[in-house]
């Protein structure tokens, strides 16, 4: 069976690394098209990869006769009409994170994929497929700690790109830890607030880091969740839970502890999340590729996980910036 022909959308950082990825990792897949807001970049990685070609235009890219199935990794904004965009044409896509940036027009993809009767859309929540939150997941599920009841979470960067502003923490990095709760408990979150201390005077000014966020979900668990983006160390993600029977840490990085001199006992952290998510984007990606191969499109969490997490998001916005904690209303159609 011939390949399956990926069209990349957006090749900066992310998508650059999708694209070396599925060159030389994956397994049945090639990217046939590549497309970017600044053409020469995307000519630039075409030029490098047998059989691609860069498509000026995003919508043409994903019309394109030589493109099976698409994988987005443009800014936020551009997913709506990019996503509609797939459907029209039925087309498989992996989005990354967030579906959309509203909820309105998120709950809208949901509706519009619910019509076509056919799944189509799978959103690029990569922590699902890491090794320690599998593993967690699967302590959790096979009952040992009783029933779950807290869960704290650490999630630190070194840095940020410069246009990173206050809500950005809350929409592209917390919004993991939405997710994530949503998959490890199987619970949709029901309120969230955020909690502002005193800004680091290592922050760009009018940066509100780090910030700690607070969720109840529809059972009662309470989930913290600490994030810091600019402090300057390294990439930190520890999520710990908490059950009747006892509890579970991942996110230690305790591959490798070394004892040198001076008097350092240690081991290395990860600089940053594609060297931390790396194993998970790789079998992320594969699974996608192989569930679009056999005709079943998705294997992983859909348009409906990216409506929830918009959700939370845009009330943990409002709680950033009115200081209260804000219920999440989520639409009870789920499709
Ligand atoms: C980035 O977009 C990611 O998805 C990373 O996983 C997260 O740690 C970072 O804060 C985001 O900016």
């Amino acid at each position: 069976m011939s390949d399956l022909r990926i069209a990349v959308l957006g090749v900066g950082v992310m998508g650059a690394d999708h694209v070396a990825r599925i060159t030389s990792r994956i397994s049945g897949a090639r990217v046939s098209v590549v497309n970017d807001y600044l053409p020469e970049k995307a000519e630039q990685i075409a030029a490098a990869v047998p059989g691609c070609r860069a498509v000026a235009d995003p919508l043409d890219a994903i019309a394109d006769a030589q493109v099976d199935a698409v994988l987005l990794a443009t800014p936020g904004p551009t997913h709506e009409k990019q996503l509609l965009t797939c459907l029209e044409h039925r087309k498989p896509v992996l989005c990354e994170k967030p579906l959309t940036t509203d909820v309105t027009s998120s709950l809208e993809i949901v509706r519009r994929e619910a019509d076509l009767g056919v799944p189509l859309i799978q959103v690029g929540f990569m922590r699902r497929f890491d090794h320690e939150y599998t593993a967690l997941k699967t302590l959790l599920d096979g009952g040992e700690l009783g029933t779950p009841l807290l869960m704290h979470c650490v999630h630190r960067n070194a840095s940020v790109p410069p246009y990173f502003d206050s809500s950005m923490i809350v929409r592209d990095s917390l919004v993991h830890e939405v997710d994530v709760t949503r998959f490890l408990f199987g619970e949709e979150i029901t309120s969230i607030q955020v909690i502002t201390p005193s800004a680091s005077p290592g922050a760009p000014q009018g940066l509100q880091d780090p910030q700690v966020a607070v969720f109840t979900t529809e059972s009662g668990k309470h989930i913290d969740v600490e994030v810091f983006v600019t402090t300057g160390v390294a990439y930190e993600v520890r999520t710990e839970v908490v059950g009747e029977r006892g509890s579970a840490m991942i996110g230690l990085g305790v591959g490798l502890v070394r004892k040198s001199a001076p008097g350092r006992w240690g081991g290395t952290i990860t600089p940053g999340f594609r060297e931390r998510f790396g194993q998970a984007y790789d079998t992320e990606v594969q699974r996608w590729v192989d569930a679009v191969v056999s005709g079943v499109n998705v294997d992983g969490p859909g348009a409906w996980d990216g409506y929830a997490s918009t959700a939370v998001c845009e009330a943990g916005v409002k709680s950033l910036q009115s200081g209260r904690p804000e219920p999440v209303e989520l639409d009870e159609r789920r499709a």
